[in-house]
């Protein structure tokens, strides 16, 4: 008997059929190569960030000012691990290789979040980087919770929950300080100036300099464009930034009556290419610190190999034992 396979355009229309009806791919279905290939850029990137977003804010562990605080940190900052790992096995149900995409992030071929290579000056920075930053990033991830990508949305579902407990530590820890002395209230002030500007960029450029955005907005992959997350981000903030008592350090910030958004200034895209491609202030830094962890737990993957080839040993010995 003889199978007939379906011919590559009735896969392409089945594809594009679920993408249009809005169900999601899963990693069995077919897909085009450039659907696998962005997904496994996008994911890759984002746990990259996820891993070295670990960096700035462990900084502060051994010095942060309370074992409230500290504690707090931590869970945080384990949180992000989490997230990285659920990340690479979602490159994996795409036929990825982990080691591999870690290859790439400490031989500097595959990027991270700009964001990430900015130093953390005071503790400040870690209630900016709940705030901004994560506040950033749940503007970027709830829609991924929709990505036609079965695996990254929902993996994007957990994230997003821990993301918003991240943001509100932050918010919190500097609202604390804001009621505290004046000189906390200053380092809450200058943090907010040092984060700012980098937090609009990790939307990305402009959505005219977007080489990505039309075909992962046409598979669903992106559900809004890097402008309009970036928008939405400034008018959920700038309120909160009223509530806190600090300013935002753009003077062309203005609520725009007739558009009903808060127009805002031109942002230093130079900055962002020179952070992208290498060039900012921590990014030799923060690659160095993950080439020298991934060396050093080399004895971590080996044990791990060495422990799993002894248990199929053991499983082709005596089936049904060996499972612990
Ligand atoms: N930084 O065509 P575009 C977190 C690159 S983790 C670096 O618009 P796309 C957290 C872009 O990759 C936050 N590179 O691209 C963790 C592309 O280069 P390639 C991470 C950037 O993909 C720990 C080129 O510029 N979040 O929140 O359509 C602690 C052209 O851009 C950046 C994610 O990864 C940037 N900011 O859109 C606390 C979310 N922006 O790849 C917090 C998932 C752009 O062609 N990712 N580039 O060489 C996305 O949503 C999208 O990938 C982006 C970019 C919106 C970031």
């Amino acid at each position: 008997m003889t199978t007939t396979e379906p011919d590559r355009s009735e896969l392409e229309r089945q594809f594009e059929d679920t993408i249009g009806r809005d169900q999601r791919i899963e990693p069995r279905d077919w897909m085009p190569d450039g659907y696998r290939s962005t997904l496994v850029r996008q994911i890759a990137q984002h746990a990259h960030s996820e891993i070295i977003g670990m960096q700035p804010e462990a900084n502060w562990i051994t010095r942060a000012p309370s074992l409230r605080r500290k504690a707090i940190l931590l869970a945080k900052v384990q949180d992000e691990a989490g997230h990285g790992l659920y990340l690479y096995s979602a490159t994996e149900s795409l036929g990825a290789d982990r080691s591999e995409l870690t290859g790439k992030l400490i031989s500097g071929k595959q990027k991270y979040s700009s964001i990430f290579n900015y130093p953390t000056l005071t503790f400040a920075d870690v209630g900016v980087i709940g705030w901004l930053v994560d506040g950033a990033a749940i503007c970027n991830q709830v829609p991924l919770c929709r990505c036609s990508y079965g695996p990254y949305a929902r993996a994007m579902i957990r994230i997003c929950k821990e993301e918003s407990f991240h943001q509100r530590q932050g918010y919190e820890l500097l609202m604390t300080m804001m009621h505290g002395t004046q000189g906390q209230r200053r380092m809450v002030q200058e943090a907010t100036d040092r984060w700012w500007w980098p937090s609009l960029m990790m939307f990305g450029p402009p959505d005219a300099d977007s080489p990505n955005t039309a075909q992962s907005m046409a598979w669903k992959i992106k559900r809004h464009t890097n402008d309009e997350l970036r928008q939405r981000f400034v008018d959920m903030t700038v309120p909160q930034a009223e509530a806190l008592g600090v300013t935002l350090p753009d003077p062309h910030l203005r609520w725009n009556a007739e558009r009903g958004r808060y127009d805002f200034g031109e942002i230093d895209w130079t900055e962002f290419t020179a952070v992208i491609k290498g060039n900012g202030p921590c990014n030799a830094q923060r690659v160095a610190q993950r080439r020298r962890a991934h060396e050093e737990g080399s004895w971590v993957r080996e044990a791990a190999a060495a422990h799993a080839e002894k248990q199929r040993a053991l499983r082709q010995v005596r089936p049904g034992e060996g499972a612990a």
